[in-house]
């Protein structure tokens, strides 16, 4: 857990009795590591003769803030552009930077070769003007190593602070399946995002040429910043204003899956964070569903609980990262 110097100390005492967790301390604009921090590839090899294993790296994205000076979140992300190299060098693990502009929560992976990402991101000109969609395509190809790239025209209703990324409209619960964040009110504008997307999805195929099964899972609310919660919101430089009454990007799919756990956003909605924890644990039958009703508070930024965490690969079991 990377926490500010200010914040050390507090954290350090709380996490005593937390043997798996490591606090670190980081400079950082925000709290976004799923933007910000590597996104961790894998790759198996021979690490020796007869010896299967596999080596990780770290991919170091160029961040603009979600759009850079014109028209991004933030003016000032020069802390948060070290990051990658920060965490990859206390972790020994080599990094591969590249020149694009991409953030972490735009993508999604299965594992087994498929993409799934959205237009009105990674198109945006406030990100590549100057790479065409098959251009992108080809470098999510090379560095992620997947085969096919599903691209979805649109994430969800109202995450204007990140231009759509995918990981609050869907994700893989497993390779050929994909969970879809969805509404049944027909008046809502998150509807036909939501059936534009459905429709791709069931029509396509993934990079083994599977038929994705979608699993719907209604969107909470729909949820409004507060006239308490906007006045609460401290706007620092020229970050992008947060008036009361906007909607909420708020959706279940913004979801960590931990080793043998998912953690997962409630929003007090009693209806449809019971039906989401029903959902989540029917899709991940062999972890354990955490819904946490504070993420009310990280949504009110923008984003949600992938959005604040990166999973990083364990170096092969007993062996060191050979490189
Ligand atoms: O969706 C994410 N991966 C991050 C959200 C960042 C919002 C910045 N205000």
């Amino acid at each position: 857990m990377c926490v500010s110097s200010a914040q050390y100390e507090k954290v350090h005492n709380w996490m005593q009795d937390q043997p798996n967790i490591r606090i670190l301390e980081m400079s950082m604009n925000d709290a976004w590591f799923r933007d910000i921090g590597p996104t961790f590839v894998r790759c198996d090899v021979e690490l020796r003769p007869g010896f299967q294993g596999h080596r990780i790296a770290g991919i170091d994205w160029q961040f603009n803030s979600w759009g850079g000076l014109e028209d991004g979140c933030y003016d000032d992300w020069s802390l948060d552009s070290l990051v990658v190299k920060k965490i990859l060098e206390v972790e020994r693990v080599p990094r591969f930077q590249h020149e694009m502009v991409l953030e972490g929560g735009s993508i999604h992976v299965d594992g087994e070769g498929t993409c799934i990402t959205t237009e009105e991101c990674l198109l945006n000109p406030n990100r590549n003007p100057g790479l065409s969609k098959e251009e992108i395509e080809n470098e999510l190809k090379i560095y992620l190593g997947v085969r096919k790239v599903i691209w979805l025209p649109r994430g969800l209703y109202g995450d204007d602070d990140t231009n759509g990324h995918v990981d609050n409209i869907c994700c893989f619960a497993k390779p050929g399946v994909v969970i879809l964040s969805w509404t049944d009110d027909e008046s809502d504008p998150q509807y036909e995002r939501s059936l534009e997307a459905f429709t791709i999805l069931s029509k396509t195929t993934d990079a083994n040429g599977r038929k994705i099964d979608v699993v719907k899972i209604h969107v909470p609310g729909p949820l409004y910043m507060t006239e308490e919660e906007a006045a609460g919101i401290v706007n620092l430089g020229n970050a992008k204003p947060r008036p009361p009454g906007t909607r909420l990007a708020a959706s279940y799919v913004n979801f960590y899956i931990a080793n043998g756990g998912i953690i997962a956003p409630a929003f007090g909605d009693p209806k449809w964070d019971q039906e989401a924890y029903y959902i989540l644990r029917a899709a991940f039958p062999n972890h354990e569903v955490i819904m946490i009703q504070g993420s009310r508070e990280i949504v009110l930024g923008g984003g949600n609980i992938h959005c604040i965490t990166q999973q990083q690969p364990a170096p092969l079991s007993g062996l060191k990262n050979e490189i």
